[in-house]
C-alpha cells in the first residue's frame, strides 16, 4: 500500500481561458476544473491510476476540506485525514494560449499545536499498513519546522519507505530524517545549497552531495528533459521524447507517485526511473493536474531513453 501525506491540502482549481490574461481587465474563464490538490494528492491519483492500493492522509479542514473529500471519494481514493478547525485552502491554476500555466498558491490556514500534536499521535496508525509512505508539498501555517523530520523518522522506524518532495526549510530539515527518496527540482537545489544551478554538472553535483548524505535515492526533476537519479548502482538520466504539452502542473507529482509505485514493487532503479518520467510526462499530455491516461504512459515508455552518466 501507498499512503500518501498531504499537510496543506488544496482544492485545486483549473481556469482554462481562450484568451491570454490581461491584468486589470475582467476574463471570463471558459472552463473551470476543480480537483483534490496539494502534491500529495496528485501524488496518491496517479498511485491508484497506476493501479497500487493507495490512501490519502494529511490534513483538511471547514467546507472546503468536505469538498475535498467528496473529489477523493468520486476519484476512489480512500482517504483517513486530521479534521482541523482552519478552512482548507484553494490554489488557482491559469492556463492561456500565451503563458501556458499560471499558479497562484494560498498558503494555506493555520494549524494548532494541538491539531499537529494529534496527528503525529495517530500517524503511526495511519500508515500501518503501508510499503511506502510519501510526505509531499508545503506546510500551513503553525506547524513546526522540523515536522517533516519527525514524520520520516516514525515511518523508518516502522521499517517503511519514505519518498519526501517539498521545498526550502521543510527540505532542509527533511534531508536530515535521512527520507529513502527525495526529489528536489533545481530551483529547490540552488536554495537547498545557496548557489546558482549553471548547468547538468552542477545539477548531478549537488544531487550526489544529497546522495551522500545517507539518502538512498536522489532524484532531480529536470522538466521537459526528464530526470535524474543518483542511487547506489550508479547516475542514470531517464529522457522522454519532445512532445507538446498541455498542462505541467502536478508533474513533479506525477514522477512522486511512480516512483512509490516503483519502490513498492521493487523495480531495478533505472526501471523505476523510465516509469516514472513515462507518468510525468504523460500527466503533461493530460489538461487536468495530477492524473494520466494509461495508455498514454504506456507509449511514451517505449521511447524513454535511460542515460548512464
Ligand atoms: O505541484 C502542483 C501542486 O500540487 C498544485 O496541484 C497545487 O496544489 C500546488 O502544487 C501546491 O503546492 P504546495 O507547495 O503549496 O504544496
Amino acid at each position: 500500500m501507498i499512503t500518501t501525506v498531504t499537510l496543506n491540502a488544496s482544492i485545486d482549481k483549473a481556469y482554462h481561458m481562450t484568451k491570454k490574461i490581461e491584468n486589470g481587465t475582467v476574463m471570463r474563464v471558459a472552463k473551470t476544473h476543480n480537483s483534490a490538490g496539494g502534491k500529495g494528492l496528485n501524488v496518491a491519483r496517479v498511485a491508484k491510476i497506476c493501479g497500487a492500493d493507495t490512501k490519502a492522509t494529511g490534513l483538511v479542514g471547514g467546507y472546503n476540506g468536505e469538498y475535498l473529500e467528496s473529489l477523493l471519494e468520486a476519484d476512489r481514493i480512500f482517504h483517513e485525514f486530521e479534521h482541523i478547525k482552519g478552512e482548507t485552502r484553494s490554489c488557482i491554476n491559469i492556463l492561456d494560449p500565451e503563458y501556458g500555466s499560471t499558479e497562484y498558491l494560498e498558503a494555506g490556514c493555520e494549524v494548532t499545536p494541538e491539531e499537529e500534536k494529534s496527528f503525529l499521535k495517530n500517524f503511526p496508525e495511519i500508515i500501518k499498513n503501508s510499503d511506502v509512505v510519501t510526505i509531499s508539498g508545503s506546510v500551513p501555517n503553525g506547524m513546526g519546522k522540523d515536522i517533516y523530520q519527525k514524520m520520516i523518522q516514525m515511518v523508518k522506524s516502522l521499517g517503511k519507505k519514505v519518498i519526501l518532495d517539498t521545498s526550502g526549510e521543510y527540505l532542509k530539515k527533511g534531508i536530515e530524517g535521512l527520507p529513502t527518496m527525495v526529489k528536489p527540482n533545481q530551483d529547490e537545489i540552488e536554495a537547498l545549497f545557496h548557489t546558482k544551478v549553471n548547468n547538468r554538472t552542477d545539477v548531478v553535483e549537488y544531487a550526489k552531495k544529497i546522495y551522500e548524505k545517507g539518502i538512498p535515492y536522489v532524484v532531480i526533476s529536470l522538466g521537459g528533459d526528464g530526470a535524474l537519479l543518483v542511487c547506489e548502482k550508479g547516475i542514470y538520466q531517464g529522457k522522454p521524447p519532445k512532445m507538446k504539452v498541455v498542462n505541467t502542473v502536478g508533474c513533479g507529482d506525477s514522477m512522486v507517485g511512480a516512483f512509490a509505485v516503483g519502490l513498492e514493487r521493487n523495480m531495478e532503479p533505472e526501471d523505476a526511473l523510465k516509469y516514472a518520467v513515462a507518468v510525468a510526462s504523460a500527466n503533461a499530455l493530460s489538461p487536468y493536474t495530477g492524473t494520466f491516461r494509461p495508455e498514454n504512459r504506456d507509449e511514451i515508455i517505449k521511447n524513454i531513453e535511460i542515460i548512464k552518466l
